[in-house]
């Protein structure tokens, strides 16, 4: 098979690109190892900024997302037995929208599939060859098996999209690539529920407890995490033992109450910062988590991916119209800065707002002096919902 870019990954990061490549008439293929069914199911991320809705809804997938997201105009942080309002809208003139990933993968998926795109899931044992290849000599390719068959794509470019534990970032050579990585002592505890909103916004609340957040998916279907320890097993948590957790870090005497309701999926993640420098070797480039994890603190994963590929999408828009390799030689740099100012922002929110067991008193009063500083100042408050909107 030939196509002029093979995408590895049918996450936010692949299907997104192959379609803004799509629009501006660039063909390529998606791999995907999972199936339609379960891309289409996975929970993750539910937060899009306000940026990342514009390059929705500019590349025509953005009609369900209008209709069915909601709309935050602002964030609440809790601590100290009160709650606190963050007017992003007020701050910085901009909002966020709450639409589950799986929700942008399904409108990606089905905009492929209607416009002919090829995405070819259940594919097994991928592996990339002759990305170094020279131009005009060898080209790139992507073999694996598909559909009990072994297969092989031949492409201009190959692009990494396949998350953090794909192969292609361990295809660039471990000597000419640097990566920066920090993990956290904590885990989050996420469910999903079925009960009414708890409150219009979300609430991040910093707890000696732990860390704990409200937040929603739907009218009907509410997504609430805590802090947790990495290594525990859900099987350790009945529904008792997580509502009672729950009411014991959210309420306080104010009469706010977390509503309750049937759980019906329960999941630790791990938490980790991740940076792999440069994105790109030869003929292969990066994109979305196989470059980069954030802490899910700041809500920013998915809109990192996006950006990434937008980026991409001008820098192989200009390579096929002008015949121009300005824009691939910048993507790395230019891709960086956003990812390491995510980076900070994510690092930042989580070791303001979680429990470190090691941390002294005077670290512990020091974190809530930080909190109140950022509540209090306007200044402080208008960087955070910055950061948190995606305005730069
Ligand atoms: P993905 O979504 O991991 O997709 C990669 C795809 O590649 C496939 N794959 C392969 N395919 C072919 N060959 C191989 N060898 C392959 N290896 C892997 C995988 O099956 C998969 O389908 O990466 P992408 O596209 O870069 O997207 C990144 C986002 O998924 C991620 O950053 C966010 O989910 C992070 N995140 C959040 N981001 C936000 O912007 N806002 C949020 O509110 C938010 N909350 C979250 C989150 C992530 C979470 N988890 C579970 C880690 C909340 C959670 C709980
Ligand atoms: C989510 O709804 O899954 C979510 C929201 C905000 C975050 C992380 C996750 O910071």
């Amino acid at each position: 098979m030939r196509t002029q870019v093979a995408i590895v990954g049918a996450g936010p990061a692949g299907l997104l690109l192959s379609h803004l490549l799509h629009l501006n008439g660039i063909e390529s293929i998606v791999l995907e190892t999972r199936s339609r069914l379960d891309i289409e199911a996975t929970i993750r991320a539910g937060v899009l900024e306000q940026g990342s809705m514009d390059i929705l809804n500019d590349a025509g997938v953005g009609e369900r997302m209008r209709k069915e997201g909601a709309l935050h105009h602002g964030v609440e942080f809790a601590f100290g037995g009160r709650r606190h309002r963050i007017d992003l809208l007020e701050l910085t003139g901009k909002a966020i929208t709450v639409y589950p990933q799986h929700e942008v993968i399904i409108d990606l998926v089905a905009a492929r599939l209607a416009a002919g795109g090829q995405i070819l899931f259940e594919t097994g044992e991928v592996a990339l060859h002759n990305i170094d290849a020279q131009r005009d000599t060898e080209r790139p390719a992507v073999s694996f098996v598909h559909q009990g068959e072994a297969r092989r794509i031949e492409a201009d470019f190959v692009i990494g999209c396949d998350g953090f534990h794909g192969v292609s970032r361990p295809a660039i050579p471990a000597n000419l690539r640097q990566d920066f990585q920090r993990t956290y002592p904590f885990g989050w505890f996420g469910i999903l529920v079925e009960s009414a909103p708890s409150s219009d916004e979300l609430i991040y609340a910093q707890h000696e407890r732990g860390f704990a957040l409200v937040s929603t998916r739907s009218p009907t279907v509410q997504r609430l995490y805590f802090q947790c320890d990495p290594k525990d097993h859900v099987d350790n948590w009945s529904d008792d033992r997580i509502w009672a957790e729950l009411h014991a870090r959210l309420e306080h005497d104010d009469g706010w109450k977390l509503n309750e309701g049937r759980i019906f999926q329960k999941g630790i993640i791990g938490m980790r910062s991740f940076v792999c420098a440069p994105m790109r070797h030869k003929r292969l480039f990066l994109a979305g988590d196989a470059a980069h994890i954030v802490p899910p603190t700041g809500a920013k994963g998915m809109n990192l991916a996006i950006s990434d590929v937008k980026l991409l999408s001008q820098a192989l828009e200009r390579f096929y119209k002008q015949g121009s390799e300005d824009g691939l030689e910048r993507y790395s740099d230019e891709a960086l800065k956003r990812i390491w100012r995510a980076e900070y922002f994510s690092w930042w929110m989580t070791r303001m707002l979680h429990t470190f067991a090691d941390a002294s008193p005077f670290e512990r009063q020091v974190q809530r002096a930080e909190l109140e500083n950022v509540v209090a100042s306007r200044a402080m408050s208008t960087a955070l919902a910055e950061n948190y909107v995606g305005a730069f």
